[in-house]
């Protein structure tokens, strides 16, 4: 197999970026990783970057892929096993999933970094009402409750990763409410690609960077972290 050199530009804790790392790892696909700092990212990466954020693919050393879910499937494009099924439909639905899911990664951003108790609760309340959804829909959709590991799982697992670190009794995420979501995330949790998707430490750079946020929800998470890190 010969592959083209990747390059994937990231931020320490971004899920999307996370999905990228994840579908590379199930690929097992040799890549090189650089982060950057989104709040003062290097020239080449206003240059190179059409939206301003990551993840970035920079594929031999020229061709810049954005958006993860596209750089997903290039990268399930040129590497065995294929994700992505081969029928027009199934891959409209997996597409639909995933948009599905990215909802959801911004509705669970907007909870961690709520300014108020009151966009608090209410950041709560849309996440909590996207997972129950999440939940019935795994039981009855043949797509996204398709056993097997899936580029939906990729985009999944880093949402299931922060609401399993960031237990809480005013989390949108409980185990018991959740039953398919939970053993989904057992199974997940325990593949490498998933486990080596964050570095060792990844628990504490959260807290870092709620740290350097302001405002209810940053604090609130901060203090909890910061007595379990
Ligand atoms: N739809 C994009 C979302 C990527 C995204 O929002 N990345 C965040 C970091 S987690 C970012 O780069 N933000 C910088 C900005 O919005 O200026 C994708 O799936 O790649």
């Amino acid at each position: 197999m010969n592959l083209p050199h990747l390059h994937l530009i990231s931020f320490a804790i971004c899920p999307f970026v996370q999905r990228s790392v994840i579908t590379l790892k199930y690929k097992k696909v040799p890549f090189q990783l650089d982060l950057i700092d989104l709040l003062d990212p290097p020239d080449w990466f206003r240059e190179r970057s059409p939206l301003g954020k990551v993840p970035l693919l920079i594929v031999d050393h020229d061709t810049v892929l954005f958006e993860s879910a596209v750089i997903n499937e290039y990268v399930d494009a040129i590497t065995p096993p294929p994700l992505m099924p081969a029928e027009p439909l199934e891959q409209a639905r997996t597409r639909a999933w995933i948009e599905y899911l990215s909802e959801q990664t911004f509705a669970q951003y907007q909870w961690m970094t709520a300014t108020t108790e009151d966009a608090f609760e209410l950041a709560r309340h849309t996440a909590a009402r996207g997972l129950e959804r999440l939940e019935q829909q795994i039981g009855t959709d043949d797509r996204l409750g398709a056993p097997g590991f899936s580029l939906i799982d990729a985009t999944l697992a880093p949402i299931l990763m922060r609401y399993a670190l960031l237990e809480d009794p005013d989390s949108p995420w409980e185990a018991d409410s959740f039953p398919r979501l939970a053993a989904r995330w057992e199974t997940l949790r325990d593949m490498p690609a998933v486990r080596d998707s964050v570095p060792a430490d990844f628990a504490a750079q959260l807290v870092d960077y709620l740290r350097q946020q302001e405002g209810f929800a940053p604090a609130h998470f901060a203090a909890k972290l910061a007595t379990s890190t």
